[in-house]
């Protein structure tokens, strides 16, 4: 099946440029996923694990020096500065071009260009969207197999609606010091170069499906969001979905994932990391994952955190940069109390305890959702599912409570501008330090951030019900630096707070910043957990809170008159809720 007129042309223009030796269509079949995976493991990009243990398995060591996003050398390309905004990288598109077109320019010689047409979304959703990326690199082909519907699917959808994203990707020489990640939202083009790891590399998802996406949902009237999508069904088989923004590697895939601790209570996975949102004719917002896999952080998941992703992996994944057993099974820090004897570090070095992580912090596991034993049965409606509640989290050692509640829908809005978070090894950079990252899009939001909190505002009156908008944050500690909640499985008990919230039965307290889970509120049945260490994970202390909104000031000072009247007024009525001292 062909590629439609304007889409051939981009690959044409792309191979003019890259001088593949060769060029191969891509339809997305399992036997093409088996061809590209034989020759990965003959020219040694993979490694075959365990047949018995890990079927179908592989293992991929990835250049040491491209194992996360590489934020400083990511870039939004809008005509106009502005347009991009204060927290994006910005260059004027024909520099941008001019300088990647240099380590483009024949960097597909010798190698063979792969093209991959792609659909993101569920087939024969009004919402899913098409795109055409073409890369050197037989491990982004086979990690889009896993995460995109490529192939046949893709075609169709692009014909009836004539619309496609493009994207250039090229290894080129993984040189940090010529490499780009581009973005075009005027021309619905991505140029990425220099690297292979996912987020840069895997042009569907964080550069298509958030960054381009993100400026379409602008325009078009919704939102393309860093929200895992779930369902959590009480004890009498109702089922409420929330989405839930969190930062990379901050839990998103273990709460997606979660097994309750509640007898009664489960949670249905729909998605671990991106969600498109709008408003359907009813008023009612609803949701699809555009995505069809997981890319997810292998270190600390382990059979007591995520006991769902620990069995999913155990087939049919492409593991990258995680350690190596003697047996060919891989190991991660996390996964078992123990390492095995004789591990092999992400390197491929002889690994010693106390001589490092075995796995890189950023180690990955690529799977299709359909190995997900929490999967939801309806993942791939193509009318999504209705959304009820939103949640915002984030990583902080104090300051933010472990759960509470918006006042409305535009307080809501404010709380998720106002997150900021501790940083991970998802990003090149420094780990642990605390920065600000609005409905953890920082990263990951093609326009002007003020532009896209005035969108978010905009959306509140077209919603029939809004939905409740909660703040979260489960890494609060102690003095001594202890987590003031256990997290993982017993999260479930916030999220049926958070249903009976919307349901209107669980009670809250007021305080300056929001509803607060009531003494008793949060189900604690069978909970290792003390009513003095919730008390204080719960607590609001207004001394913090004051500094901390000065610091939020002077971040919404850099968007000038841009940042919305709505925000700058709600910081003003927290702060007088506060009080002075
Ligand atoms: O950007 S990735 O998709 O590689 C993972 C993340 O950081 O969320
Ligand atoms: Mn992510």
């Amino acid at each position: 099946m062909s590629l439609t007129r304007e889409a051939e042309r981009f690959v044409d223009d792309a191979a003019g440029l890259t001088r593949p030796a060769k060029v191969v269509w891509c339809d997305g079949s399992a036997a093409e996923y088996d061809r590209l995976i034989d020759l990965m493991l003959r020219d040694g990009t993979l490694l075959a694990l365990d047949p018995r243990t890990h079927p179908r398995c592989y293992l991929h060591r990835s250049d040491p020096g491209d194992v996360a996003r590489t934020e400083q050398l990511t870039f939004v390309c809008t005509r106009g500065r502005d347009d991009a905004g204060p927290t994006n990288n910005w260059m004027a598109p024909a520099e941008a071009k001019a300088t990647a077109r240099a380590y483009l320019r024949g960097s597909m010689r010798d190698r063979t260009m792969h093209v991959v047409p792609y659909l993101m979304g569920p087939p024969g959703s009004p919402m899913s969207r098409t795109g055409v990326m073409v890369t050197d690199s037989a491990y982004v082909v086979a990690s889009m197999h896993l995460m995109t519907r490529v192939g046949r699917v893709a075609i169709q959808h692009m014909r009836s609606d004539d619309d496609f994203v493009a994207g250039l990707h090229s290894l080129a020489d993984l040189s940090p010091d010529r490499r780009l990640i581009l973005h075009f939202p005027e021309d619905k083009l991505i140029w990425s170069v220099g690297s292979g790891y996912g987020g840069n590399a895997l042009l569907g998802k964080k550069c298509h499906a958030l960054r381009i996406a993100s400026w379409q949902a602008r325009r078009e009237g919704w939102l393309a969001e860093h929200m895992l999508i779930l369902g959590v069904e009480d004890p009498e088989g109702r089922v409420t979905y929330l989405a839930a923004a969190m930062p990379s590697a901050s839990g998103k895939t273990n709460l997606a994932m979660v097994v309750s601790r509640l007898p009664g209570w489960r949670v249905w996975t729909l998605g671990d990391d991106i969600a498109w949102l709008w408003v359907d004719p009813q008023g009612q917002l609803r949701a699809i994952n555009p995505e069809c896999g997981f890319f997810g952080v292998a270190p600390g998941t382990g059979p007591g955190t995520n006991p769902h992703a620990t069995l999913m992996v155990r087939s049919n994944a492409i593991f990258t940069n995680v350690a190596l057993a003697p047996s060919g099974e891989p190991w991660w820090e996390g996964l078992t109390p123990e390492p095995p004897a004789g591990l092999v570090d992400w390197q491929g070095k002889p690994w010693r305890p106390g001589g490092g992580p075995a796995a890189h912090p950023n180690a990955r596991f690529t799977v299709h959702a359909s190995r997900c034993p929490s999967i939801a049965p309806n993942w791939e409606d193509p009318q999504g599912v209705p959304i009820s509640g939103l949640i915002f989290g984030s990583r902080r050692s104090a300051v933010v409570p472990l759960a509470f509640e918006a006042f409305d829908w535009s307080h809501g809005v404010f709380l998720g501008s106002a997150m900021s978070t501790e940083t991970t090894a998802a990003i090149t950079g420094q780990v642990g330090v605390v920065r600000r990252d609005p409905m953890a899009m920082l990263p990951f939001c093609g326009y002007n951030m003020a532009d896209y909190f005035a969108h978010w505002l905009a959306l509140g009156p077209r919603l029939a019900t809004p939905p409740r908008i909660f703040r979260v944050n489960w890494f609060r500690r102690d003095a001594d630096g202890r987590f003031l909640w256990p997290g993982y499985g017993e999260n479930v008990r916030v999220l049926k707070w958070m249903v009976e919230r919307i349901r209107g039965s669980a009670r809250a307290e007021e305080t300056p910043v929001g509803w607060v889970p009531a003494p008793g509120a949060l189900d604690l049945e069978g909970a290792d957990v003390s009513a003095e260490r919730l008390r204080r994970a719960l607590a609001c202390e207004p001394g913090e809170w004051r500094a901390a909104l000065d610091e939020l000031d002077g971040f919404y000072a850099g968007f000038g008159p841009r940042l919305p009247a709505p925000i700058r007024e709600t910081l003003a009525d927290t702060r007088r809720r506060l009080g002075t001292r």
